[in-house]
C-alpha cells in the first residue's frame, strides 16, 4: 500500500447480513482484480448499518463476518487497506463537517432515502438522512480516485462529487474529485422473483436472492424457482427481463458473452437454462464458502486484521482531516 504511483480506489459494504450474488458480482468480485493495479482501501461500513434498525449482538458478530468475507473472497490485506469504519474516528469527525456544507434539498433528492423512509416509516432517523454525508466523507478522506460501486450508489458518489466542489470552492482546494467505477456488465443484479427491482439482502422473500455461504442444493432450487416469461428461447432482449438477468449471472460467473450463451442453449428450454446457470453459480463460490469456513474459525487472525487496517486507515485519513480542520479555521491541539 501507499505506492503514490497507482491511484487510489475506495469502497465500503454495510454488513447487514451475508452478502448476496448481488453485492458480490456488483461490488467484491471486482474489488478482488483491483488490487492488482490500485492503492485500495475497503471498508466494513456499520456506520452507515445502524441507520436502520440492527440488534446489537447481530451487528457485532456481521462485522467481523463481513470481514472474513472479504478475506474469503479473496481481499489480501498484504495488498490492501481492510478496516471497520468505526475503528477510524476520522469517519465521524469528517462528516460533521461535511454535514455543515451538503444542503438540506440535495440530501431529500436521494432516492435511496426515499425508498428506506418508505420501508421503515417508523424509524425515519437523522442519520438515514445524512447517510450520503457520511459515505462523501468516507470517500474523500482518503482523496480517492475511483469507488468501484454498484449502479445503486451513483447518486451518491454524484453528490459527493458536489460537496466536495462546494468545499473546495468555499475553503480552498482540499478535496480530490473522486469518479464512479460502475462495471457495465452486473452492476445491478436483479431479485430472482422480481426482475424490475434489484437483489438485496433484506429482501422479504428468501426464493429472490442468493446468498453466497448458502450450499449447493439451494442455490440450485433458488434459480429453478426464478421469474422468467412466457417464451421458450434464452435470448437477450428487451422485455426478457428475468431471462436477461439470468444471462447476466452466468455471464459473470463463466466469463460467457451473451451470444456464446445463446449458441449453447440453442434448442433447449428455460428448466435446462436455469439449472446450468444454478450450477456454476455454486461451483463459482465453493472456494469462497470453503474459505469463509476456514478464516472465520480463526478469530484471533481476523481481530489482528481488523487492528493493522484500523491504524493504518487512520494514518492515511489523518492527514486529510488535519487539513480540514486547518482550512475550517479549528484551533490546533
Ligand atoms: P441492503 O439490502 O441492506 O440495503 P445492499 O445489499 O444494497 O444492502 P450494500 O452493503 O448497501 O448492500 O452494498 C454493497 C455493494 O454492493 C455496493 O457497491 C452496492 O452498489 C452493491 N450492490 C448491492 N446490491 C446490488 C445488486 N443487486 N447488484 C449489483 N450490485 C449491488
Ligand atoms: N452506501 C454504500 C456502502 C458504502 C460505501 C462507502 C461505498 C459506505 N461508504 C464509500 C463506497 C464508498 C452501499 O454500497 N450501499
Amino acid at each position: 500500500m501507499e505506492k503514490t504511483d497507482k491511484k487510489v480506489i475506495l469502497s465500503g459494504i454495510q454488513p447487514t447480513g451475508t452478502f448476496t450474488l448481488g453485492n458480490y458480482i456488483g461490488a467484491v468480485k471486482n474489488w478482488r482484480q483491483l488490487q492488482e493495479d490500485y492503492n485500495c482501501i475497503y471498508m466494513i461500513a456499520n456506520m452507515h448499518a445502524i441507520t436502520v434498525r440492527q440488534e446489537p449482538a447481530a451487528l457485532r458478530k456481521n462485522t467481523m463476518d463481513a470481514v472474513a468475507l472479504l478475506l474469503a473472497c479473496g481481499i489480501d490485506p498484504d495488498k490492501s487497506v481492510l478496516f471497520v469504519q468505526s475503528q477510524n474516528r476520522c469517519h465521524a469527525e469528517l462528516n460533521w463537517v461535511l454535514s455543515c456544507s451538503a444542503q438540506f434539498g440535495e440530501l431529500s433528492r436521494m432516492t435511496q432515502f426515499k425508498a428506506k423512509s418508505e420501508k421503515h416509516p417508523d424509524d425515519i432517523n437523522a442519520g438515514l438522512f445524512t447517510y450520503p454525508v457520511l459515505m462523501a466523507g468516507d470517500i474523500l478522506l482518503y482523496q480517492s480516485d475511483l469507488v468501484p460501486v454498484g449502479a445503486d450508489q451513483k447518486q451518491h458518489l454524484e453528490l459527493t462529487r458536489d460537496i466536495a466542489q462546494r468545499f473546495n470552492m468555499k475553503y480552498g482546494d482540499t478535496f480530490k474529485l473522486p469518479e464512479p467505477y460502475i462495471g457495465e456488465v452486473g452492476a445491478r443484479i436483479m431479485s430472482l422473483q422480481d426482475p424490475f427491482s434489484k437483489m438485496s439482502k433484506s429482501d422479504e422473500n428468501v426464493n429472490a436472492t442468493i446468498f453466497i455461504l448458502e450450499d449447493k442444493d439451494t442455490i440450485i432450487r433458488k434459480f429453478k424457482r426464478a421469474v422468467t416469461d412466457s417464451e421458450t428461447c434464452v435470448r437477450y432482449a428487451q422485455g426478457k427481463d428475468g431471462i436477461n438477468n439470468l444471462m447476466t449471472i452466468y455471464s459473470c460467473v463463466t466469463g460467457k458473452s451473451y451470444e456464446d450463451i445463446e449458441r449453447e442453449f440453442e434448442g433447449h428450454g428455460y428448466g435446462d437454462f436455469k439449472l446450468a446457470v444454478g450450477e456454476a453459480v455454486a461451483d463459482h463460490l465453493q472456494p469462497v464458502r470453503d474459505e469463509f469456513a476456514r478464516i472465520s474459525a480463526d478469530k484471533e487472525y481476523l481481530k489482528e486484521v481488523c487492528r493493522k487496517g484500523a491504524e493504518l486507515s487512520e494514518r492515511i485519513a489523518r492527514r486529510t482531516m488535519s487539513k480540514v480542520y486547518r482550512k475550517v479555521g479549528f484551533v490546533e491541539n
